[in-house]
């Protein structure tokens, strides 16, 4: 379809991202200074880096289309909660539930959904945990509470997810071939999963240092 929006809704939508982008920078702020204090204490990061976006009004359209929602900001800000996405990227599993389970303690925050694929991982081996957040954002009229996608994952399962992704938006390959890939990937994640536990036990043994 050629359907949009249109008039009013771009600048309502323009206000909608001002907004998500707000709730953004409040939880990443909190994630730094988490970091930061668990640098100080244990000598160690768990977060390796951060990713941050906001869904582009092209990707929010297509997902209103593709679930047969209205198309309308009201329907964005009741049906939508990625807008706002923050991708928390740590060195070991055990770093991802650190953050993820101090993060959601804080009481300014509400934790709205949790979808652990760490404990619960995809048919196709996909392993990340996904907490949507609502965080208020204060404007000149109060505040509002916004919801904030993040997803905590290691550094190996954010590369096995980059692999995945590219496979699964490439349309020019046979079946066959992407029946192979697909086994292989999910074998490749069970055996990145069982690297990160004995690394993590490495890691554990000899104690906090850089990284
Ligand atoms: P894209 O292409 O990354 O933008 P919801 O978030 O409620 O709208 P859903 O599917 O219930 O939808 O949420 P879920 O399971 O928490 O997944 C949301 C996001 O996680 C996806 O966004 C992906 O970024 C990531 N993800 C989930 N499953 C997989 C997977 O199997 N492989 C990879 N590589 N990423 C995954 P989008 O918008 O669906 O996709």
């Amino acid at each position: 379809g050629t359907e949009t929006f249109h008039g009013a809704q771009i600048v309502q939508y323009a206000e909608l991202e001002q907004v998500y982008s707000g709730a953004m920078r409040e939880i990443s702020t909190k994630l730094e200074n988490l970091d930061d204090e668990f640098q100080l204490r244990d000598r160690h990061n768990p977060i390796h880096h951060m990713e941050c976006r906001l869904k582009s009004i092209g990707s929010t359209i297509g997902k209103l289309r593709k679930r047969g929602l209205p198309l309308s900001v009201e329907s964005v800000r009741e049906n939508l909660f990625d807008i706002a996405g923050i991708r928390v990227i740590c060195n070991y599993e055990q770093d991802v539930y650190k953050v993820a389970d101090t993060l959601s303690e804080q009481s300014d925050i509400e934790v709205i959904r949790v979808k652990d694929y760490i404990a619960h991982p995809k048919p196709n081996g996909y392993r990340s945990l996904h907490v949507i957040y609502s965080v208020p954002v204060f404007l000149t009229d109060g505040p509002h509470p916004t919801p904030v996608e993040v997803q905590f994952r290691t550094i190996a399962m954010d590369y096995w997810a980059s692999l995945e992704h590219r496979l699964r938006y490439k349309n020019d390959m046979e079946d066959s071939d992407r029946e192979r890939h697909v086994a292989t990937l999910r074998e490749c994640a069970k055996e990145l999963s069982r690297i990160e536990a004995t690394m993590q036990a490495i890691h554990n043994e000899i104690g906090a240092g850089e990284a």
